[in-house]
Parts: C-alpha cells; sequence; structure tokens
C-alpha cells in the first residue's frame, strides 16, 4: 500500500485576525469531506510548561523573556512524538500558532535577534503550508477590545506584524497570505482551497524540518 502521510497546516496572524474561528472550521469541512484532521493549538495550555505559560499570559505570574521564549518551545517540542504519530497516520494536523508567533513575539521585544528567537525551534516538523491571515491594526481595532493578557496592546500588536513580515520574505517556508478582513465564510473558502491542494501535495513527500 502507498504511504500516505497527513499534512501539517498553520494558521498564523496578529490578534483577532480570526485563527481559531478559521481552524475550526477547516477541520469540520476537511472531516465533512472524508480527509481525516484534527486541531492543534499552541501555546498547548494543557501541559505542565503549557500551565507555566497561561499563568505568564494571564499575569499572574512574570518570566524572564528569554525564559519565557525558549517555555514556548519546549511546548511544541514536547507536542513533536504526538504531531509525528498523527501526520503518519494519514491525518492532516490544522495547528492554531506555531514557531512563527514565538518568533515574532519575542523579537518584538527589546533586544531579541530574529536568529535568536528561531534558533530552539530549528528542527521542528515543517509545516507543508502556512497561511497568515492578514489584517490590519485598525480592523483589528474593530473586531472589539483586546483582552487583558500581555502582549494584547496596539503598539505591541504593530511591531509583531512588523516580524511576520521579516519571517514572509523567507523562501523556505510555504507561506500563503490571506486577506483576513473579508468575511468568515470568503476566508474560509480560500484556506480550504489552500488546504487541500496542499493535502494532496504532500501525501507522498517527507516531512521536512523547519528552518534546517
Ligand atoms: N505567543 C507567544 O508569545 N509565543 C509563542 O510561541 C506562541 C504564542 C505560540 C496566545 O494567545 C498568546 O501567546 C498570543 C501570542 C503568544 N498573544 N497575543 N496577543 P492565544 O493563541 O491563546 O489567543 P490568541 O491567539 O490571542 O487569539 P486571538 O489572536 O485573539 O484570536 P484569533 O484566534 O486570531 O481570532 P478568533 O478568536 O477566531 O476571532 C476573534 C474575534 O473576531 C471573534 O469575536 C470572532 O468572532 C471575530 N471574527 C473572526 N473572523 C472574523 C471575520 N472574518 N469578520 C469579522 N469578525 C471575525
Amino acid at each position: 500500500m502507498t504511504y500516505r502521510r497527513g499534512a501539517l497546516i498553520v494558521l498564523e496572524g496578529v490578534d483577532k485576525a480570526g485563527k481559531t474561528t478559521q481552524c475550526k472550521k477547516l477541520v469540520q469541512a476537511l472531516q465533512q469531506s472524508g480527509r481525516p484532521a484534527e486541531m492543534m493549538r499552541f501555546p498547548d495550555r494543557t501541559t505542565k510548561i503549557g500551565q507555566l505559560i497561561s499563568s505568564y499570559l494571564e499575569r499572574k505570574s512574570n518570566l524572564e523573556d528569554h525564559t519565557v521564549h525558549l517555555l514556548f518551545s519546549a511546548n511544541r517540542w514536547e507536542l513533536v512524538p504526538e504531531i509525528k504519530e498523527k501526520l503518519e497516520q494519514g491525518i492532516s494536523l490544522v495547528v492554531d500558532r506555531y514557531a512563527f508567533s514565538g518568533v515574532a513575539f519575542t523579537s518584538a521585544k527589546p533586544g531579541f535577534s530574529l536568529d535568536w528567537c528561531k534558533s530552539p525551534d530549528v528542527g521542528l516538523p515543517k509545516p507543508d503550508l502556512v497561511m497568515f491571515l492578514k489584517l490590519s491594526p485598525s480592523e483589528a481595532e474593530g473586531r472589539g477590545e483586546f483582552g487583558t493578557e500581555r502582549y494584547e496592546t496596539t503598539v505591541f500588536q504593530r511591531t509583531v506584524q512588523s516580524r511576520f513580515e521579516q519571517l514572509m520574505k523567507d523562501p523556505s517556508v510555504n507561506w500563503q497570505v490571506i486577506d483576513a478582513a473579508r468575511t468568515i465564510e470568503d476566508v474560509h473558502t480560500d484556506i480550504k482551497e489552500h488546504t487541500v491542494n496542499a493535502i494532496n501535495k504532500v501525501e507522498e513527500q517527507p516531512l521536512g524540518e523547519l528552518w534546517k
């Protein structure tokens, strides 16, 4: 029997771009069309490392900036065996944020280079497709107030957006920019089309290693 793996699909974007909404809709649509698919999200707040991160984001605890960056990365690495197992079983994974958020958010802090921020995530399973949900800061503001978690301020989010733009210049990653300012249905149609193409394309290809 021919080996067919699932695809690793990542949705990235600034706050309120609609990542969670679209991940859920995409998984549902894939399943309904008979393609095995599951959703994952980072940070995964259910693990011990994820709980440390969650407490930091909720401002219940403070962590030194390098330390929290490494915890976000460790939270991805601890799930790598599960990611690989699912992909090998032919299940496509739709992931809400990944290493790109890790780099964009930490490098938006003073004194952090893109290279330093990327290094702990080098070698992670490489996404077959990364869709960046593009939404201008003013459009994001139109979707309601920011929450109370750390990083949820307009000024910080603008810097994060510019770091994402730097990351998107890397041709070793399969980026697709999605206009997230449209209706939920229009964005979904676009995302689904890119995803189905990626699933069909990669099923007989080996999984890559990120930034290697
Ligand atoms: N972080 C980090 O620092 N390092 C890392 O390595 C990682 C993450 C992985 C985690 O937040 C924080 O951790 C995040 C990055 C940092 N900090 N920030 N800021 P999270 O993942 O737990 O939650 P979130 O990412 O902040 O969620 P979000 O960005 O706020 O939302 P979203 O998923 O992009 O959007 P949504 O929840 O689907 O939709 C937001 C609202 O807009 C909602 O009311 C929707 O109904 C509405 N919506 C969605 N789509 C539309 C359209 N098309 N039109 C109109 N309204 C819409």
